[in-house]
């Protein structure tokens, strides 16, 4: 297995909700290491580029609005696997489907508002960790 970085975000629903310390207890638990965050609002235009592979879908309006509704955190987190593992502890994109003890299913409340993103792949891993961290010499 090969040490790796991902992207995740904490979404606006979560840090509303007051979720951000549960979250990131159980990165950590998963060793999931914080190598980069920030706190940031994000632009309409900003939360569409961030998902723009979901432009012309039935939910991509609503989705690019409720990322652009509060601050959320994205963070790069590192280590074995981290990539899988992130998925792994995130859940079910719809919290109904999440297994028991993941992010969603303990926190979430729709499938929209879903308390965290987590990179799906290498080369998406790459584009997101550089969208939100670019020119960052990561620690
Ligand atoms: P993921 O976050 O589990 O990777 P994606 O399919 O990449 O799921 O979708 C990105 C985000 O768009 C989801 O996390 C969720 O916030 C939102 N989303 C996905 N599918 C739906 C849907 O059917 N209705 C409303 N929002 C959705
Ligand atoms: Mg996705």
């Amino acid at each position: 297995m090969a040490i790796e970085r991902t992207l995740t975000i904490i979404k606006p629903d979560a840090v509303k909700a007051g979720h951000v310390g549960d979250i990131i207890k159980i990165f950590e638990a998963s060793r999931l290491k914080i190598v980069a965050a920030r706190l940031v609002s994000l632009s309409k235009k900003e939360a569409e580029g961030f998902y723009a592979v979901h432009r012309g879908k039935g939910f991509f309006e609503s989705l690019t609005t409720f990322m652009s509704s509060g601050p959320a955190i994205p963070m790069v987190l590192e280590g074995e696997n981290a990539i899988a593992s992130l998925r792994e502890v995130m859940g079910a994109t719809n919290p109904a489907n999440a297994a028991p003890g993941t992010i969603r299913k303990l926190y979430a409340s729709s499938i929209e508002s879903n308390c965290v993103h987590g990179s799906d792949a290498p080369e998406t891993a790459a584009f997101e960790i550089g969208y939100f961290f670019p020119g960052v010499d990561l620690v």
